[in-house]
């Protein structure tokens, strides 16, 4: 039997821009005004548990099947590592009995590596090997909330991995740091017996001025470097393609083409904003040729759609946050239909084959399969008199046709 397309989604809300990010911007500080919020709660744990109640109650009222968070977002800000390890663990015993009661589960944990001062310089890039060991240590401690919790797999967003001059920076010392990081994440995967995806998520030019994991193909070449190639996939961000200079659906499909395609972070950042605005996606078209993509390459494993959107800062009224993720998951649910007619109609796939028919031909195969080299092509060529003229595309009247499923 086929998936209904809520398996095919599997929507997830983000903590963080819901229940822990107060409406600041680069100009101007706090315009939300929440219970759980430290302006209204004395007692930071009591906020925490608070809090949790509130996401627990919206996730079940949108029936979103998942959630996503980072630990930051959910315990509160201790004093030293301690704190923070032992108010995250109380607070999994709280989600824990929430996931129990509701069936809601979770799509992926993180560590905050970027929020907090001390990851100014970086976290697993970070000059100081305090900052290094800090980082690690905390990466343990999520990596172990998660698996308690069941989580189906465990990101890593580069957030401060990232210089802002190279007359003071060492590249190679600094990703042979990060190389290390990630190996000992994937060990650790192992040692515990997580069996879900461990996920880095590229971002280019913000917050540091030149990111480590600036794109999908940026990452690749890091991963085939430190050797984590088949241990580590993916997680792609709407905003951060177009950041990057691309678009949602090229990142989509060059992950696949690598095979290193995780799970998605559905959000818009418009064309002209140099900038991460993580609006919630409003644009069908382009979601529509993102799903396209993920279905064509076998839809999501582990993988889902988490909306990594936040209400812009004027949206005073926290219902807001119930209208936003209902739009939301309209525009996902319609952008995916118009894919899986595409997928269907076969018109696209049909114009693929033919457009690299020429290579079933024996010949032309064996020249990839390391049967000719450059002196037998040559004769080839001369002896068949090959003389190729360019060959149609077909490309207005094929984005024109996408347009028809939408
Ligand atoms: C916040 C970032 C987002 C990322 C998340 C995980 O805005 O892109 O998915 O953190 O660290």
């Amino acid at each position: 039997m086929g998936k209904t397309m809520a398996e095919h989604l599997r929507f997830a809300v983000a903590y963080w821009h819901n229940f822990a990010w107060p409406g600041g911007d680069p100009f101007g500080g706090q315009t939300f005004d929440r219970p759980w919020f430290p302006d209204r709660i004395s007692d930071p744990m009591q906020g925490a548990k608070l809090k949790a109640d509130v996401a627990f109650d919206m996730f079940t009222t949108l029936g979103a099947p998942y959630f996503c968070f980072h630990d930051a977002d959910v315990r509160p800000e201790g004093a030293n590592f301690a704190e923070n390890t032992r108010n995250l663990e109380e607070i999994t015993d709280v989600f824990a009995g929430k996931m129990e009661q509701t069936g809601v589960k979770l799509l992926w944990g993180t560590a905050n590596l970027f929020s907090h001062r001390r990851f100014m310089s970086g976290a697993s890039t970070n000059p100081d090997p305090d900052v290094f060991a800090f980082s690690a240590a905390t990466i343990k401690t999520c990596m172990d909330a998660t698996h308690r919790l069941s989580g189906e797999n465990y990101v890593l967003w580069g957030g401060r991995e990232g210089y802002e001059t190279l007359l003071n920076t060492d590249l190679k010392r600094e990703m042979d740091q990060m190389g290390r990081m990630l190996n000992m994440v994937v060990e650790y995967k192992h040692k515990i017996g997580f069996k879900g995806m461990i996920m880095v998520e590229p971002k280019p030019q913000e917050p540091s001025k030149h990111q480590y994991d600036f794109d999908v193909a940026t990452v690749y070449g890091f991963l085939q470097k430190y050797g984590l190639e088949g241990e580590v996939t993916m997680n792609l961000e709407q905003g951060h393609a177009i950041l990057a200079g691309h678009s949602f659906e090229h990142e989509i499909a060059l992950a696949q083409a690598l095979g290193v395609f995780g799970s998605i972070d559905m959000n818009r950042n418009d064309y002209q904003s140099g900038w991460d605005t993580d609006q919630f996606p409003n644009n069908v078209p382009e979601v529509a040729l993102a799903y396209y993509h993920i279905l064509r390459g076998g839809g999501f494993t582990s993988g889902g759609t988490n909306f990594d959107a936040k209400l812009r800062r004027q949206s005073l009224d926290a219902d807001d946050l119930l209208m936003a993720h209902i739009g939301g998951m309209d525009i996902c649910a319609r952008g995916f239909k118009a894919a899986a007619a595409m997928i269907e109609d076969a018109t696209l796939e049909n114009a693929v084959q033919q457009r690299y028919a020429g290579w079933n031909d024996t010949q032309a195969r064996d020249m990839l399969a390391g049967k000719m080299d450059l002196t037998s092509i040559e004769q080839h060529v001369r002896s068949n008199d090959i003389n190729p003229e360019p060959r149609s595309g077909r490309q207005e009247y094929l984005e024109n046709l996408v347009n028809r499923f939408v």
